[in-house]
């Protein structure tokens, strides 16, 4: 059996987990559960971060030992992950004694070996990060001659005290050309650039233990030191699947190296740089990739505990379910940027993308069978053309989703699962089953068959991301998730051949009510703003028409413009440039059906020439919204 080891990273215990800590653990989630469809040995790593001066000044804050505050916060953790459905193998925390002792004896093992040694540290550091501001970082911001940090823009402070160093820089020249031999070490690639030319231009060694705080693993053979967080942190990865543990060596080889480390773009110095050269002086493989996300926003903010922004996983859950949240929050915020995180956003997508694609079409297929007692369905003798058309295109989305998926892309392996969707509400419209239920009761049957085919895949293909909600849309299908064999393989290679016993169970995902405020602040603003009659010939000199966003690109001169390539089908393909960099990241408008004004006279702006208009409507907050058709219809399609 092939193994499968992915880790998040382990989060800091001076606050409950919010939903920047839930993205990860979620993104972790789906891929150790895509993983296991494919019947793999799936090892998934979680856990906290308890050691270190940001804890020990949050616990003295509140007046507690620092064992006692970090051991407060970690049911919040254990429950809300219990809450959505993380599936996680081992839950580690620093204060482990198995960490610990590890953690020394790997200290040991590279003092012997030459690449630990004493000095002195004078330089900046940023609580917050647990990080040393080094020389490069100080032109990102200086108040009153004291750096900012580069990373999270707070006040450093000063520190001078002497320390262990890690020889990083005898490690430079190992990493660029460990970097430049793993080309797919980073997802997305863009992130390796900014490593490699950190590296580039000089390592300076790493302090690696601290006289001055006493919240940290004892430094072995020194009383007045204690080790720096992040070596002890970074270590949880190798520790956790049993290195340094007696007795747990043939564990280790089974599970290291990790398959898929992920983390946000916030920490990627310390996983690109300090975490290889570290694997490199033990001499132990390197991780096979890290997915580097982008962060959730609140408006112009990263979304942190400190800033006070931060969302309650848990709250969130008890409005609009756990699968809800975790459909948004993989599907619709982008790996590559920062997403901005809004309720009038998740409410719509409930609304559009689960409660109408998916759970309508759920629905009205079993409730048209069971009306014209189709309960048990079985596979026709032949299949129509439109029929194998769905079959082929469903193999042909599973191939792409487990692309996307193997690349780390889960926000882009959903939207070609939605393609999918919509393309099965398509045939479903198109055959018009209720209209032949009673005089062409074969053919009906053979639409539903092909029908809860289609289902039967999209709730495979969609149960790494939504476990309940997609076992209970098997369970009415009469199916069950099966894990036993490669469900992958199972879908591509074998015709379709499956019996469905139908039952009609609770609504699958119901609809939000909009808030009561929006819809009311809405109707207000349409009843100040009364604009002059038109009459029909003004309206039809507008020729509007459907197209498909097949390419987004940033217009670097402009803070607001994206280059659009459109397709309108037989109409072709035009560049369109719209101003809405702000509201939307490329990834939430890529492959997206929208509205255009075709007609518009070509104008130019920054030099190039854009080929019409996208339309757009604001919702209470101020947002954008995308105007799209309810399903997806041929490209080129012109509003009348
Ligand atoms: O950095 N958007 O812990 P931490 C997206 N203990 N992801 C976010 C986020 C946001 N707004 N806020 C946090 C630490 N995250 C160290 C890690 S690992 C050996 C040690 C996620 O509690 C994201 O993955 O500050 C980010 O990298 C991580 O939480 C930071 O968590």
């Amino acid at each position: 059996m092939q193994k499968f080891y992915v880790t998040t990273p382990i989060y800091y215990v001076n606050a409950r987990p919010h939903l920047g800590s839930l993205y990860s653990t979620l993104l972790a989630d789906v891929a150790s559960r895509y993983n296991k469809l494919h019947n793999k040995n799936v090892f998934f790593l979680t856990g906290t971060d308890e050691h270190g001066q940001k804890i020990a000044q949050s616990a003295a804050a509140v007046g507690k030992k620092p064992q006692d505050f970090v051991d407060s916060f970690i049911p919040a953790f254990k429950d809300a992950w219990k809450l959505y459905n993380i599936d996680y193998t081992k839950f580690i925390r620093t204060t482990d004694s198995d960490h610990i002792q590890a953690v020394q004896a790997w200290i040991k093992r590279l003092i012997d070996k030459g690449d630990i040694y004493k000095s002195h540290y004078a330089g900046y550091y940023c609580v917050s990060c647990e990080a040393f501001v080094t020389d490069k970082d100080m032109p990102h911001g200086i108040t009153e001659n004291i750096p900012l940090c580069p990373t999270c823009g707070r006040t450093t402070e000063y520190v001078s005290e002497e320390s262990y160093f890690f020889k990083l820089s005898s490690y430079q020249e190992r990493l660029l050309q460990f970097y430049k031999d793993n080309p797919d070490f980073i997802t997305p690639r863009e992130r390796m650039a900014e490593v490699i030319s950190f590296v580039q231009s000089g390592l300076k060694d790493l302090s690696i233990s601290r006289t001055t705080i006493d919240w940290g693993i004892p430094f072995p053979g020194d009383k007045n030191h204690v080790t720096y967080v992040w070596a002890d942190a970074l270590n949880n990865y190798i520790t956790g699947v049993g290195y340094g543990v007696p007795g747990k060596e043939k564990e280790f080889n089974v599970w290291w190296p990790a398959d898929l480390q992920i983390l946000g773009k916030d920490i990627v110095r310390f996983h690109a740089v300090f975490w290889p050269a570290f694997l490199m002086a033990s001499g132990l493989p390197m991780p096979k990739k890290l997915l580097v996300h982008g962060w959730i926003k609140i408006g112009e903010h990263k979304m942190s505990k400190s800033r006070g922004n931060a969302v309650d996983p848990v709250e969130l859950a008890t409005t609009y379910g756990v699968d809800q949240v975790r459909y948004y929050l993989v599907r619709h915020l982008a790996i590559t940027q920062d997403s901005p995180f809004t309720y009038a956003d998740l409410e719509q997508r409930i609304n559009s993308d689960l409660s109408h694609d998916l759970g309508n079409l759920l629905n009205r297929t079993i409730t048209l069978a069971l009306k014209y007692n189709v309960a048990m369905v079985e596979c026709p003798k032949t299949w129509s053309a439109e029929s194998v058309a769905l079959y082929e295109a469903g193999k042909n989305i599973t191939v792409r989703f487990m692309q996307e998926m193997e690349a780390g892309y889960m926000n882009r392996a959903y939207a070609v699962v939605w393609e999918y969707i919509h393309e099965v509400n398509k045939y479903f419209h198109n055959q018009q089953p209720w209209k032949i239920a009673q005089s062409e009761s074969e053919k009906f049957a053979e639409v539903i068959s092909a029908t809860c085919h289609a289902l039967y895949t999209i709730a495979h293909l969609s149960w790494p991301l939504m476990p309940q909600k997609m076992e209970q849309l098997l369970f009415a299908l009469g199916k069950k998730i099966n894990i036993e064999q490669d469900v992958f393989a199972h879908l591509l290679s074998v015709p379709w051949k499956e019996t469905f016993s139908l039952t009609q169970g609770e609504i699958l995902f119901n609809k939000i009510d909009i808030k009561l405020e929006t819809q009311e602040t809405v109707m207000t603003q349409q009843e100040v703003k009364q604009s002059p009659t038109i009459i029909i010939d003004d309206f039809t000199k507008i020729e509007l028409r459907v197209g498909m966003i097949e390419d987004v690109q940033v217009l670097e001169k402009s803070d607001k413009l994206y280059i659009l390539k459109v397709n309108f089908g037989d109409h072709g393909v035009r560049q369109i440039l719209s101003g809405i960099r702000k509201h939307f990241t490329p990834e939430q408008i890529l492959h997206r059906q929208g509205v255009f004004v075709y007609n518009l006279a070509p104008r130019k702006m920054m030099g190039l020439e854009s080929q019409g208009m996208m339309l757009f409507a604001k919702d209470a907050q101020e947002q954008l919204v995308l105007i799209q058709p309810e399903h997806t219809i041929p490209n080129g399609t012109q509003l009348s």
